[in-house]
């Protein structure tokens, strides 16, 4: 099954000599995403915690990701079809990309049946029975407007028994093709494009891995997607799994590391080709209190906090790393005041945006590898 629109450009620019790091650019419709890229997650319709102005303006993101599943929960595929899609929704003129709800619904464990049909679940709500097919998404996916689409596909669990995983894996290609057949004749719903990525599966096996990724470089998408990775295995097997997609997966295409990850993760994945990143890590361990650095992770509720009145990262790049002290903000969580909540999140998001961005220019510069080696080193402290 191949498809033939083409609502994407991506450029490549540079490739790392030392690595399969590359340094490209996207351009939608709602702007140019530079890459390596990692999108703050917006599941429903808001980062949590962050205003769009915060959003814009500090963390300064080419493109979030949102949640068809949550999204279809509520506030429902209607709303967002009278608001004129999720864009005008939320107030947000720049790249959305959201995902097909096949993640979400597998982490409904108990309450969804797995079919060849599709998926039926409970929503976590209001109880209330759905069925997802690879035909509905694409429609609903259609109405939230986003800019860049995912294939229905099934995410295994870690360990996964080879052969549930082979079969699991020949079931996500065959509801590609329905996805694929379905977009084909679903016309946009607003009045610019929207581009479709397809998924790769396989679990950690290096066979099924190659099989899938050969079948989804075959469908000709203007960008690709590995899935099933950064689910409980070990970072060295995730690694495994990547070099060997990133192999097969054309090199001309956009290639997204659904899922992950830690700023580690980021860089290593980003040093075996990987251009595009998503993860609630620097948002929801934001919310608990975890702070990403340069130089390691910080507790700010550890008492060792309680009269440092240093700027909480001297080094970041968004206003409340300047103007509020690691004191402060320790303070604000012991009170359990929102606006810790909101600081923190708002240093995490600013610190992975530095984190890719450097990455770009390093990449740029020709010298990613050893300013990989280093700032890995550094990141893998506990303060
Ligand atoms: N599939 C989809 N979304 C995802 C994943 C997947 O496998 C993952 C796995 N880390 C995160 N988000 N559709």
């Amino acid at each position: 099954m191949q498809l033939d629109i083409e609502s994407l450009k991506f450029t490549l620019h540079n490739t790392d000599l030392q690595s399969k790091a590359r340094a490209g650019t996207i351009v939608t419709d709602h702007g140019t995403i530079e890459t390596p890229i990692f999108m703050p997650v917006g599941t429903v319709a808001s980062v949590k915690g962050v205003h769009q102005k915060e959003l814009r303006e500090e963390v300064n993101p080419d493109i979030i990701l949102g949640n068809t599943y949550h999204l279809f929960l509520r506030p429902k595929t209607e709303i967002l079809k009278k608001a004129g899609g999720l864009h005008k929704f939320m107030g947000w003129d720049r790249n959305i990309l959201t995902d097909s709800g096949g993640y979400q619904v597998y982490s409904l464990s108990g309450n969804r049946k797995i079919k060849e049909e599709g998926v039926k679940f409970k929503s976590h709500i209001d109880g209330s029975m759905h069925l997802f097919t690879p035909e509905n998404v694409m429609e609903i996916q259609r109405v939230i407007g986003a800019d860049i689409i995912m294939a229905f596909d099934e995410c295994t669990p870690y360990p996964c028994e080879y052969n549930y995983a082979k079969r699991s894996m020949h079931m996500t290609h065959r509801w590609l093709d329905r996805c694929i057949n379905h977009l084909e004749k679903t016309p946009f719903e607003y009045d610019y494009a929207q581009t479709f990525f397809p998924i790769v599966q396989g679990s950690t096996y290096k066979d099924l891995r190659r099989q899938s990724a050969e079948y989804i470089a075959n469908a000709g998408a203007e960008g690709n997607a590995i899935g099933g990775l950064s689910v409980g295995e070990p970072a060295e097997e995730m690694y495994g799994m990547t070099e060997v997609v990133c192999e097969i997966l054309p090199e001309d295409k956009p290639r997204y590391l659904m899922g992950v990850g830690t700023p580690i993760n980021i860089l290593e994945n980003i040093a075996l080709g990987i251009d595009m990143f998503d993860c609630v890590m620097p948002t929801r361990n934001a919310r608990n209190g975890m702070l990403f650095t340069a130089h390691g992770t910080i507790n700010i509720k550890n008492k060792k906090w309680e009269d440092d009145f240093s700027p909480i990262d001297e080094m970041g790049t968004t206003f409340v790393d300047r103007e509020y002290s690691k004191a402060y903000l320790r303070h604000l969580f012991a009170a359990n005041e929102y606006l810790g909540k909101q600081i923190a999140t708002i240093h995490n998001l600013g610190f992975y945006m530095w984190l890719v961005r450097e990455a770009r220019k390093h990449i740029i510069a020709g010298d990613f590898r050893p300013w990989k080696d280093t700032m890995v080193k550094q990141m893998d402290k506990r303060l």
